[in-house]
């Protein structure tokens, strides 16, 4: 199966479910365990999506393929208890309770925008911590220069694992130094509350300037690696899917353009809007590309 552009508009934002930002960020603060949050600097203060539209509209393949499956199926889905394994290249490898591998994170509020390969978008108001801080705490070690990411196996409680043209695990995976870059980010909450398993309960992959595939759910497994890991969309089509998959306007994906996106919840006569490079993160990461070719290095 392989990814479709998005050009339909059937999802209008319900305006009883809209939330401004300070009742968000009250709501936020009021919910979440843990010192008060706040929006930091690496925030948009773009108005972000109803939880509504963030939790009814999604990809997780695990489910099925319809954007309606996950929240009608991932219900079914354990998320507690859970553990993590950390393998590779680390100095505290291990196979780790959720909440001793993450219980000590500092846990804050990242609004980001969010930009799927097949050209919708959303703004979500993620809580979690830097990935960086969980590296570490583990320990990288010299040698290691990426970072792979699986999402759980557990064909019982996840329908679409038992068909389908993906081999599961699903993977994904980053170079080090974006890993470590301060905008890569671990969600554990959505709007104030623990992450919904439609979302990737209860820890899940968040890389905004990267295509949405990039930011893997349920995640069980974290290895630091020499090589550049395998991962699931570049195995099913390395031509449309690189490694990379930084959001790039100026690289259409084969079938499609990347130029624009249809803003989720925009409305049914709004237009669609500019895709940015790395979806509007340049300033912060534009850096780590410098002297690679990003029509090669899609
Ligand atoms: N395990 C897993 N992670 C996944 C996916 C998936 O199918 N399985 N889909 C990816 C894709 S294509 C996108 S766009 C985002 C969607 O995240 P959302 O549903 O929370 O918006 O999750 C990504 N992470
Ligand atoms: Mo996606």
């Amino acid at each position: 199966m392989l990814f479709k552009p998005d050009y339909t508009a059937a999802d209008v934002t319900p305006e009883h479910l809209f939330l401004n930002r300070r009742q968000l960020i009250a709501g936020a603060a009021a919910l979440a365990a843990g010192p008060a949050l706040a929006a930091g600097p690496y925030s948009t203060d773009e108005t972000p999506n109803t939880y509504e539209a963030i939790t009814s509209y999604n990809n997780y393949y695990e489910f099925g393929y319809d954007k309606t499956d996950p929240a009608q199926y991932a219900g079914a889905l354990t998320t507690d208890p859970w553990s993590i394994k950390v393998d590779g290249l680390v100095d505290n490898p291990g196979t780790y309770a959720l909440a001793d591998l993450i219980g000590d994170m500092p846990i804050e509020e990242r609004i980001y925008r969010f930009r799927c390969v097949e050209a919708w978008s959303m703004i979500i108001p993620w809580q979690g911590f830097q990935l960086s801080a969980l590296l570490n705490k583990l320990g990288v070690q010299a040698g290691a220069k990426y970072v792979s990411f699986e999402t759980l196996v557990r064909p019982s409680e996840m329908r679409g694992q038992n068909g389908g043209s993906i081999q599961w695990p699903y993977r994904e995976g980053l170079r080090l130094d974006e890993a470590m870059h301060p905008l890569a980010f671990m969600a554990t909450g959505l709007y104030g509350k623990p992450l919904p398993n439609q979302s990737g309960a209860p820890i899940r992959l968040v890389v905004p300037w990267k295509y949405g595939f990039k930011s893997a759910k349920a995640l069980v497994r974290i290895s630091l690696t020499e090589t550049q890991p395998v991962t699931t969309w570049n195995t099913l089509a390395a031509n449309e899917y690189g490694f990379y998959a930084n959001v790039n306007p100026e690289v259409d994906h084969p079938r499609w353009s990347q130029a624009t996106e249809r803003r989720v919840g925009g409305g049914l006569f709004a237009g669609r809007i500019d895709t940015q490079m790395f979806n509007g993160y340049g300033d912060q990461v534009a850096s780590l590309y410098s002297g690679q070719d990003l029509t090669k290095d899609y």
